[in-house]
């Protein structure tokens, strides 16, 4: 039998109500002694979750004025008895509340240990147990959507379609293996390659949106930069819709790095606004514009702008070698100023680069910036509707895996290899997409994936 498990399960500090959560054999007895309700009558007389007004009590004392529902095994979160008590949502009734449940025969519970048992108790597979988590920290109503949808278990039936088709596959294998001689037809070399190819364009399409899976639930990191004065700081304030950095017509006002989120076609981005680039011997601003640099490398996306009413410097070319191998958008700002720039040496230095004209001034171009953005991050489209992402790098890393196993698979099959050495790859294939729902998965990588849950959770 599992021990009773507690935990307060809303975020720390104050607020209006507080939960705590108890779930395990022990959980209706233990309410049932530290809960009293003015009719006085056996918790368990109730409704499955109606909520009990009353008071918790340790002997005489009053320690908070409550609600309490009482959860019956199994159809609950864990499967196992639930219970949840609502109580004023400071620190001391739920500590007092929590340390007197854990004078019982209760412990505290780890970290994801109630989605755990879920998972455990096999209401849940570990694809959607995880979502819980991805729900929870999602940034954006995209992020969510997502991750809901990988809660109603669509990467699941997504994943076990594929499985039940390598097992069909491997089965027929097997007996080609085992009876030769029988009556039954053997699968042929090309039959094998037929339903290897199928699931491997199946697995492929799923890799090719994992990008943009792993965008929406991370976010991009997008760096604007440029030389000073171009329109960086403007350009940041119109995608935040407000006005965040400082904006002056002297050159270098932005001396050190700004970070803000924006949300952008349900796209998470982080975007940094950096220093202007140019040599300066202001110590403040050199370390600022060494930053700025440095902020390159780590940029998914850079957007790097230029002034329209100037010539291309010495700086923009230097920016431009930095920026060569990135994803980039290059702006092209203050087009309501005499153009002096030469776009024909611009097209020859930046070469297949998306380039977007811009008055920042006048709000001209800031739409296109932000479709530009969104079709990178969704192949093309610039408002996916699509929520069928995989999210998850654990995810990603098997899926991957398991596309290696069959390709392995296809080349044994093509050079007509043994059937024993194909059915190796495949079952590799088989194993390792089991362990995105948590099929076949150790517990030690259980325990891992868990343990970065929340408290409560
Ligand atoms: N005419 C015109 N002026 C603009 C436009 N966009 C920005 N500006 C002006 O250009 C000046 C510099 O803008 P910022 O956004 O501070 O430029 P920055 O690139 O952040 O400059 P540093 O922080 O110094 O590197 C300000 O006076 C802005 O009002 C535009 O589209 N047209
Ligand atoms: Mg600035």
């Amino acid at each position: 039998m599992e021990d009773t498990i507690v935990a307060i399960s809303t975020p720390n500090g104050e607020g209006a109500i507080g939960i705590i959560r108890m779930s395990g054999e022990n959980s209706f007895e233990v309410i049932n002694k530290i809960f009293v309700n003015k009719s006085k009558n056996n918790l368990e007389s109730y409704k499955n979750r109606e909520l009990i007004y009353g008071h918790i009590m340790d002997g005489e004392n009053v320690i908070d004025e409550v609600l309490v529902s009482l959860m019956k095994s199994p159809n609950t979160y864990t499967t196992e008895n639930v219970v949840e008590i609502n109580c004023h949502g400071g620190s001391v009734p739920i500590r007092r509340i929590l340390d007197l449940i854990l004078t019982f025969d209760v412990r505290m519970a780890d970290p994801g240990e109630f989605t755990k048992r879920a998972f455990l108790n096999g209401r849940l597979d570990l694809s959607q147990a995880e979502s819980v988590m991805d729900l929870i920290s999602a940034k954006t109503p995209k992020g969510f959507d997502v991750a809901y949808n990988q809660l109603e278990g669509y990467l699941s039936v997504k994943i076990n379609t594929i499985r039940d088709k390598l097992l069909e596959l491997m089965s027929k294998i097997e007996v080609s293996i085992d009876y030769p001689e029988e009556d039954i037809k053997d699968i042929t070399h090309n039959e094998i390659l037929n339903e290897l190819n199928e699931n491997k364009n199946i697995i492929n399409k799923m890799l090719k949106n994992s990008e943009t899976g792993k965008i929406i639930k991370n976010g991009l990191s997008t760096v604007i930069i440029g030389k000073p004065n171009v329109g960086k700081s403007s350009l940041l304030n119109a995608l935040l819709k407000e006005a965040k950095a400082i904006v002056t017509n002297i050159p270098g006002t932005t001396r050190d790095v700004i970070e803000e989120y924006v949300n952008i076609n349900g796209i998470p981005l982080k975007i940094i606004d950096t220093a202007g680039i140019r040599e300066t011997d202001n110590e403040i601003e050199k370390i600022g514009v060494n930053r700025s640099k440095s902020f390159f490398n780590k940029a998914d996306l850079v957007i790097f702008v230029l002034n329209n009413a100037e010539e291309i410097s010495k700086e923009d070319r230097e920016i431009i070698q930095y920026i060569e191998d990135k994803k980039v958008i290059i702006v092209i700002n203050k087009t309501d100023l005499e153009s002096k720039i030469d776009f024909n040496e611009l097209n020859e230095l930046l070469k297949n680069k998306i380039m977007i004209r811009t008055s920042i001034t006048n709000e001209h171009g800031i739409e296109e910036v932000e479709d530009e953005i969104a079709k990178m991050v969704y192949n093309g489209d610039i408002k996916s509707s699509e929520n069928e992402y995989i999210t998850n790098i654990r995810h990603i890393n098997l899926i991957k895996k398991a596309f290696n196993s069959i390709n392995a698979a296809i080349n044994a099959t093509e050079s007509a290899i043994g059937y024993d050495f194909i059915e190796v790859d495949i079952k590799d294939a088989y194993d390792y997409l089991g362990e995105i729902t948590g099929d076949t998965i150790g517990e030690d990588v259980i325990d891992k994936i868990f343990s970065n849950f929340c408290l409560g959770k």
